[in-house]
């Protein structure tokens, strides 16, 4: 990276001092990476935005939900700050309220309302997580899916996941022993989503058509490739990949356990990562003794990610050295509350 960037990130840092604290996603570029405090996965940071009170601007390195998480579990008196405000997600973006108080509507008309807990996803709007906090649902993760939709079938018999269809799915069918059958795709676009009465009534999981336009690259034909160009490889993807590639892999698993299984990797192993590409260089160029590479060479970065880059990061520091607050991201506290509620529903499960 440009060492007259690197030089003035270091200085507007070194002058802020503990006054700002910060993350950076997995999936951020090297150039960015290089200076986080700590880095992790949406949850991890989450959590570690949580635990310093003390600092008085989170810089946020990921993108625009994340960042809403992080206002909502900080204090007050922190600010949140996302150095690109065009960061966001597509999968977050692929369910809006209202279209969700649409669904919900819909399944009100039909009377099963009282039998659906509503799950969202992390990579969610601070607004869907508040609708789910409003009507009794939890938050989940990639590592705690299957724990939060097991509390959810104590609760009610009807599940409606939002907005990833695939990690719903990948859940309830590969964890959770599910039929394809007892799920439906709810596809916003489409009147009452596309399903009939009965095929609602019928279903367990009714799954939001949404998706990350990374993840959802993947293919069968990406690992059926792998597999003859590199005999052995072990095939390790995460969860928010379509069905039949996450059946076809030989592991699954959440960033963190994407990183844990790679680090754990033997020595001269080779494996095939279905993930974002700057995570998967990353790991590749920390482990030089196994061969890590992409599980499909046509698949890349994570465009909105990769929004966050140096200049953006130098112009968010120093606009905070010049006293100035850029780009703060807040999340009304009517909607944080309910939002919250969501969370700590899911900190909660056993
Ligand atoms: O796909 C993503 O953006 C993921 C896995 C985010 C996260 O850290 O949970
Ligand atoms: Fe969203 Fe996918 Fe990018 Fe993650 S990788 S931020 S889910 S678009």
């Amino acid at each position: 990276s440009d060492p007259d960037l690197v030089a003035r990130a270091t200085a507007a840092k070194a002058a802020l001092g503990d006054r700002v604290f910060v993350l950076g996603h997995h999936y951020q570029r090297d150039e960015v990476i290089q200076f986080a405090d700590v880095t992790g996965d949406s949850f991890k940071l989450a959590q570690q935005a949580a635990a310093r009170p003390d600092a008085e601007f989170i810089l946020f390195c990921g993108v625009h939900f994340m960042a809403e998480s992080a206002d909502i579990l900080t204090t007050p008196d922190q600010k949140v700050i996302l150095p690109d405000l065009a960061a966001g997600c597509s999968m977050a973006d692929m369910a809006v309220l209202g279209q969700v108080e649409t669904a919900w509507e819909r399944f009100e008309d039909l009377g099963i309302t009282g039998e659906i807990v509503p799950v969202t996803y992390m990579n969610s709007s601070a607004d869907i997580k508040g609708f789910v906090g409003r009507n009794k649902g939890v938050v989940c993760t990639s590592s705690n899916a299957k724990r939060a939709l097991d509390w959810s079938f104590e609760q009610g018999s009807k599940v409606f996941f939002l907005p990833d269809q695939h990690l719903g799915r990948n859940t309830a069918v590969l964890e959770m022993g599910f039929d394809l059958d007892d799920c439906v795709l709810y596809d916003p676009h489409k009147p009452g989503g596309g399903l009939t009465d009965d095929q609602l009534r019928n279903a367990r999981m009714i799954l939001w058509r949404g998706h990350c336009s990374v993840h959802g690259r993947f293919t069968l034909e990406s690992v059926r490739e792998v597999r003859e160009r590199v005999p052995g490889v072990n095939v390790l993807v995460h969860p928010e990949c379509r069905h039949e590639v996450v059946r076809a892999a030989d592991y699954v698993g959440s960033t963190e356990y994407i990183i844990k299984a790679l680090d754990a990797a033997e020595p001269g192993s080779s494996w095939a990562v279905g993930t974002e590409l700057n995570l998967v260089r990353r790991m590749a160029l920390a482990h030089p003794d196994k061969q890590i590479m992409f599980l499909d060479r046509a698949v890349c970065y994570c465009s909105t990610m990769n929004r966050i880059d140096l200049p953006h990061l130098v112009w968010a520091l120093e606009e905070l050295v010049a006293g100035r607050v850029p780009n703060q991201i807040t999340v009304d506290p009517d909607t944080a509350h309910h939002a919250r509620v969501a969370l700590d529903q899911m900190l909660a499960l056993p």
